[in-house]
C-alpha cells in the first residue's frame, strides 16, 4: 500500500476511549488522586473529547453502567454529541454489587441471576437511548476453590441468561463477549478463554461475537493467532487494547510489547476493522496524556501493518522462503511512520504532535482549577 493510501486509511480509523479510563483508579494497595480528575460522566466525556481533538481518531466514548448512570440520558447524549463524539459500546457492570460475591448470571441463587439479567436488560435500553450499537459484556464470574460450585451448572446458567438477553437484543445492537483467564476468580473463571466465549456466541447467533482484551491471556499465548482464527470465523467482535508485562496490567497500549500490537494489526488490516476500544487504568501517569499516547501508538501500529508488502510476503511464503517472509514483516515494522501519522492527523484537523500540543494547551491546568470545587465523585 502506498503512503497516500495508508494516510487515507488512518483518517478513517476510529478508536473508542473508555469513560472509566479517565477517572481515579488504583491497585488493591492504593488509589492516588490526580488533580483535575473528572467528577462525573460529563467531565469524563470532556476528557475524551480532548483526546479526540488532539488525535482525530478517538471519536467515540465507551460507557460503563452504573458508573456512568444519569437521570437524563437525552442530556448525556446531547453532551456527548455536542463535544463531537458518539457513544461507543455500553458496558454493563455485574461485578461490584455485594450480591455478586459468588457470581452474577452464573450465581447459584436464582434471585441474583434475575437481578443480573435485569441489569443487562436495563443496559439494552440505555444503549438505545444513547444510540449505542453494542453491549460489551465481561463477567467476573468464577470460583476460587475446587468443588465450590458445579462447573457445568454454572455454564448452563450463563447460557440461559445470555439467551434471554440475546432474544431481547434490539436490531441495532450486537453482543460482544469478553473472556479473561483469571481475576477476580482464582480457580475457574466461567469465560476464561476465547474458545469458551466463541462456543457461547455460536449458540446465541450471528450478532454475538468475541471481544479480545490483550491483558486477558496466559503468558506466551499467541494473541495474533487468536485474532486470525476468530476473524476467519466471522466472530471477532472487537478489542480492548492495553498492554501488560505480567497479568491484566492495563498499561498504555504498545508500551511494553509494540511488536505484538503490530502483528495484531497485521491480522486486522486485511479486512474491515472490528470495534476497537481502549481498556486501560492509569494509576501513576496523567490520564489524558496516557490516552493520547495510546491512540498515537495505535495509529503507528496500524500504519506499519498497512505498509506490509503483502504480495512480497505471500510470494516468499509460497516459495518456502522462511526468512524472506519474516523480513517482509520486519521491513514494515522498522519503518518510521511518525511523519505519515502526523500528516494524517493534520488532515483531520488534529495535532501533528498531540502530546506536545496537550502539554502547551493548558488543558490539564485548566481542568485542575475548574474541578477543584468539591463535588461528590460519581463513579
Ligand atoms: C475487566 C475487564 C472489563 C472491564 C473491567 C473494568 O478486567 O477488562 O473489560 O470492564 O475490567
Ligand atoms: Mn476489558
Ligand atoms: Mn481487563
Amino acid at each position: 500500500m502506498t503512503p497516500d493510501h495508508v494516510e487515507q486509511r488512518l483518517r478513517e480509523l476510529v478508536i473508542e476511549t473508555p469513560s472509566w479510563g479517565y477517572g481515579d483508579s488504583g491497585t488493591r494497595f492504593a488509589t492516588f488522586r490526580q488533580s483535575g480528575r473528572p467528577r462525573d460522566v460529563f467531565e469524563r466525556v470532556d476528557d475524551a473529547a480532548e483526546v479526540h481533538r488532539l488525535t482525530g481518531t478517538a471519536g467515540a466514548v465507551a460507557l460503563h453502567f452504573p458508573w456512568d448512570a444519569v437521570d437524563d440520558y437525552d442530556a448525556l447524549r446531547d453532551h456527548i454529541e455536542g463535544r463531537g463524539l458518539r457513544v461507543g459500546a455500553v458496558n454493563p457492570n455485574l461485578f461490584q454489587d455485594p450480591d455478586y460475591k459468588l457470581g452474577s448470571i452464573t450465581h447459584p441463587d436464582a434471585r441474583v441471576r434475575e437481578k443480573s439479567v435485569a441489569h443487562l436488560f436495563e443496559c439494552l435500553q440505555i444503549a438505545e437511548q444513547l444510540g449505542s450499537s453494542a453491549q460489551s459484556l465481561w463477567f467476573a464470574d468464577g470460583t476460587n476453590y475446587p468443588g465450590q460450585d458445579d462447573l457445568r451448572a454454572r455454564r448452563q446458567r450463563l447460557r440461559d441468561a445470555l439467551a434471554r438477553v440475546y432474544s431481547e437484543l434490539p436490531a441495532a445492537q450486537e453482543l460482544l463477549i469478553e473472556y479473561k483467564l483469571f481475576e477476580p476468580a482464582f480457580y475457574a473463571t466461567d469465560l476464561a478463554d476465547w474458545g469458551s466465549s466463541l462456543l457461547v456466541c455460536q449458540k446465541l447467533g450471528d450478532r454475538a461475537r468475541v471481544l479480545v482484551d490483550l491483558g486477558h491471556h496466559a503468558q506466551g499465548v499467541n494473541i495474533e493467532q487468536i485474532v486470525a482464527l476468530l476473524s476467519d470465523e466471522g466472530r471477532l467482535g472487537g478489542f480492548h487494547f492495553n498492554n501488560r508485562k505480567y497479568a491484566d496490567d492495563d498499561l498504555i497500549v504498545g508500551s511494553v510489547n509494540p511488536f505484538e500490537l503490530f502483528l495484531i494489526f497485521f491480522e486486522l488490516a486485511g479486512d474491515a476493522l472490528p470495534r476497537l476500544t481502549i481498556d486501560q487504568s492509569h494509576n501513576v501517569e496523567a490520564k489524558v496524556e496516557a490516552m493520547v499516547l495510546s491512540i498515537v501508538n495505535l495509529q503507528e501500529a496500524y500504519a506499519k501493518a498497512l505498509l506490509v508488502d503483502r504480495d512480497a510476503l505471500s510470494a516468499a511464503q509460497q516459495a518456502g522462503d522462511v526468512l524472506g517472509a519474516h523480513e517482509a514483516l520486519l521491513d514494515a515494522y522498522r519503518t518510521d511512520v511518525r511523519d505519515l501519522c502526523a500528516r494524517a492527523r493534520a488532515a483531520l484537523g488534529a495535532a501533528e504532535d498531540p502530546i506536545a500540543e496537550l502539554r502547551t494547551s493548558g488543558y490539564a491546568e485548566r481542568v485542575a482549577t475548574e474541578r477543584e470545587t468539591p463535588q461528590e465523585i460519581t463513579r
